[in-house]
């Protein structure tokens, strides 16, 4: 069985986006596959973030995972911050990681892109070696992520590979796993930028009132033309809600457009918000009854646990072989 790892931010709620590209995929794995899925919360704290809110995001995003069908009994779910073997290998993994390297990095170039350099915490500059200790520990093979990740997945096996190089064969090499559909979802006010969960104009927050989602489906951005046809760089718009409309169908773009041929662009979003708001009412019913079932701490607690004995045997490797007294 290959073992799966994957993460998800605390920094605010859910966005759409990060469902499709990422969370809607996570319980797929864990019938095949070795899955560990956690609260990348350490990662929360590489931008100001208030530390009540960290903790309900925190919360929060557990319940989600929960309730988009991932089971504590095949997957481990924990919190980055309770397996302290994270940020040890992290320590460690600095040491092979290079400046020019990190300042390539497009999520640290976007997120620092405002900021005066005295403003920048160093943990945002190294965020990706946090990222490739997450991976690494678990001896991940797959990675399922959206398409803004795959950058820092690709770093991950630079590091393996260079650590490799000089102590033999002690990390094992890991490999993006995007959606073919829905790697990369757009903000429906501006179809040309990610949608990301610091633009409540443009993004849809699995939380949300189901008449505002309703409300943003059909206002969402899209050309003068009438034809839904899948057309990134003339049709962003339409071709996001496409992708959406696919992503949650389970069917292919080529579908959509069979579907929706001859029809008004009003027909298809009309179409778009019923899907999402059928999609996101069930996903919002189970995660209120997983919140009043007071079984979120206890699940994490579990997972700590598991996942603390497996990243602990790779952190003694790592030890091992760098020459640190075990
Ligand atoms: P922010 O929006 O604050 O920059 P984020 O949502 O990108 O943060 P995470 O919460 O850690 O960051 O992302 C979790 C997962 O969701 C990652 O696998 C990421 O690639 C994926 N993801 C995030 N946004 C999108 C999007 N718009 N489309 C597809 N996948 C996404
Ligand atoms: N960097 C990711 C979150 C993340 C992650 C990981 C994803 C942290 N560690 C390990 C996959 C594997 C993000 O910003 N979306």
């Amino acid at each position: 069985m290959a073992r799966v790892l994957s993460g998800i931010k605390p920094t605010g709620t859910l966005t759409l986006g990060n469902y499709i590209g990422a969370l809607k995929r996570f319980p797929a794995f864990q019938t095949l596959h070795n899955s560990f899925i956690f609260i990348a919360d350490l990662h929360a704290l590489t931008l100001p973030i208030d530390p009540e809110v960290l903790k309900k995001n925190a919360f929060d995003l557990a319940a989600f995972y929960l309730a988009a069908g991932l089971d504590p009994e095949k997957t481990t779910l924990f919190l980055q911050s309770q397996v302290s073997a994270h940020a040890e290998l992290n320590t460690i993994l600095t040491n092979y990681a290079y400046m020019g390297e990190m300042a390539r990095m497009t999520q640290f170039k976007e997120k620092s892109e405002a900021k005066k350099e005295q403003a920048i915490g160093l943990g945002l500059f190294t965020y990706p070696v946090l990222m490739a200790a997450d991976i690494l520990l678990y001896d991940a093979e797959i990675v399922p992520v959206g398409e803004d990740q795959r950058q820092h997945v690709e770093l991950t096996r630079d590091l393996a590979q260079r650590f490799n190089h000089r102590y033999g064969d002690v990390l094992v090499m890991p490999k993006a796993e995007l959606s073919k559909v829905g790697a990369r979802v757009m903000s429906l006010s501006d179809p040309t930028k990610k949608m990301s969960k610091s633009d409540p104009k443009g993004n849809i927050e699995l939380s949300e009132d189901l008449a505002s989602v309703r409300k943003k489906i059909m206002s969402a951005v899209t050309d003068s033309d009438t034809i839904v046809r899948y057309d990134v760089a003339q049709k962003p718009g339409i071709s996001n809600l496409m992708t959406i409309y696919a992503s949650l169908k389970e069917i292919s773009l080529e579908n959509v457009e069979k579907t929706f041929a001859g029809q008004t662009y009003g027909m298809f979003k009309k179409a778009v918000a019923d899907v999402v708001c059928e999609e996101l009412q069930q996903l919002q019913e189970r995660y209120q009854s997983i919140v009043a079932s007071g079984l979120v701490h206890h699940v994490l607690k579990q997972g700590a646990q598991r996942a603390q004995s497996i990243a602990n045997a790779t952190l003694q490797r790592v030890k091992a072989a760098v020459g640190l007294w075990l």
